[in-house]
């Protein structure tokens, strides 16, 4: 699978996050829940290593509970701080507001050491495409919008907005850019739509798909896919998919491109049911 994404705009977005990092005391590593493992990018994190980082996983209803306590688990047993929140509804807000709160605090305990003010915590998020960096922030900002302004030295245009008595947040996020390291990792990204569609086939991405729900969660197969053989192929499963959803061109020939469409469609949004991409 090739990956279509230009350096030019790499550079940039490394830049940014590099010069938006001096500015903060903590970053927010922002990943989609269903592939918290995939939606890293380890060089990107070593950049921020010298910062405080905490990693959110967002988007937590697009998962099983039981799997998001596995994930949470694992991070703990890795020594990382780590989050969960569904943006949209902002359940898990409060747990991630402490959770910036904790990891602020030995940096605030220095400060009150040397004997100075502790300021609020500036936060900046970070995360590849379509994550929910923005519905996130949003989330996070809720009703209020008092800017802070900007600080001395903050590149004109960027703007703090104060989410909490002790917490700032940079309200624009850095793009991180996905990492690919092995064919299925490309597949997952493609999957949550974090590749950009002109990177991928979409019927290799539904065939993928398709694969995984046969071996997780056949009944997805059979009750919300309405198809007869769970044990057909996958060019099988498109074919009646097509059928059950009237998507066929002239001749009775299924629409195979509008079929590998609708389907990843429903996954993304979550149609298919709770279903998490990393074991
Ligand atoms: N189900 C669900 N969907 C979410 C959640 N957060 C965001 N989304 C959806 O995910 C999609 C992407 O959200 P954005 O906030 O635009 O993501 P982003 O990371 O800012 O995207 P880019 O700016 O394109 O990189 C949108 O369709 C959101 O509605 C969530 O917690 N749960
Ligand atoms: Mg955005």
């Amino acid at each position: 699978m090739s990956i279509n994404w230009f350096p030019g705009h790499m550079v940039r977005a490394r830049r940014e996050i590099e010069e938006n990092l001096k500015l903060v005391d903590i970053i927010v590593f922002l990943v989609d829940a269903r592939a918290p493992l995939s939606c890293r990018n380890p060089e990107l994190e070593r950049l921020g290593a010298k910062k405080k980082s905490l990693m959110v996983l967002n988007k937590i209803d697009l998962i099983p509970p039981q799997t998001l306590k596995n994930y949470m688990f694992r991070l703990k047993q890795e020594g990382r701080s780590a989050a969960a929140i569904n943006s949209l509804t902002g359940k898990g807000k409060k747990d991630v507001l402490h959770a910036i709160e904790k990891t602020y605090f030995p940096v605030a305990e220095a400060m009150r050491l040397k004997g100075r003010r502790v300021r609020p915590a500036r936060v900046m998020v970070a995360g590849v495409p379509n994550v929910g960096k923005s519905s996130f922030i949003n989330c996070l900002v809720g009703q209020k919008t008092a800017v802070t302004g900007a600080k001395p030295g903050v590149t004109r245009g960027k703007q703090w907005v104060r989410i909490r008595e002790d917490i700032e947040l940079l309200d624009t996020p850095g793009l991180m850019w996905p990492k690919v390291e092995n064919e299925e990792q490309g597949l997952k990204l493609a999957l949550l739509d974090i590749m950009g569609e002109r990177a991928y086939a979409e019927e290799e991405v539904a065939i993928y798909l398709l694969r995984l729900l046969k071996a997780k969660t056949p009944a997805v197969i059979s009750e919300r896919l309405l198809i007869n053989n769970p044990t057909g192929t996958e060019y099988e499963m498109l074919e009646q998919i097509a059928r059950n959803r009237g998507f066929l061109s002239k001749g009775a020939q299924v629409d195979l491109e509008k079929t590998c469409r609708s389907l990843l469609q429903d996954f993304r949004k979550g149609k298919l049911g709770q279903i998490a991409l990393d074991d």
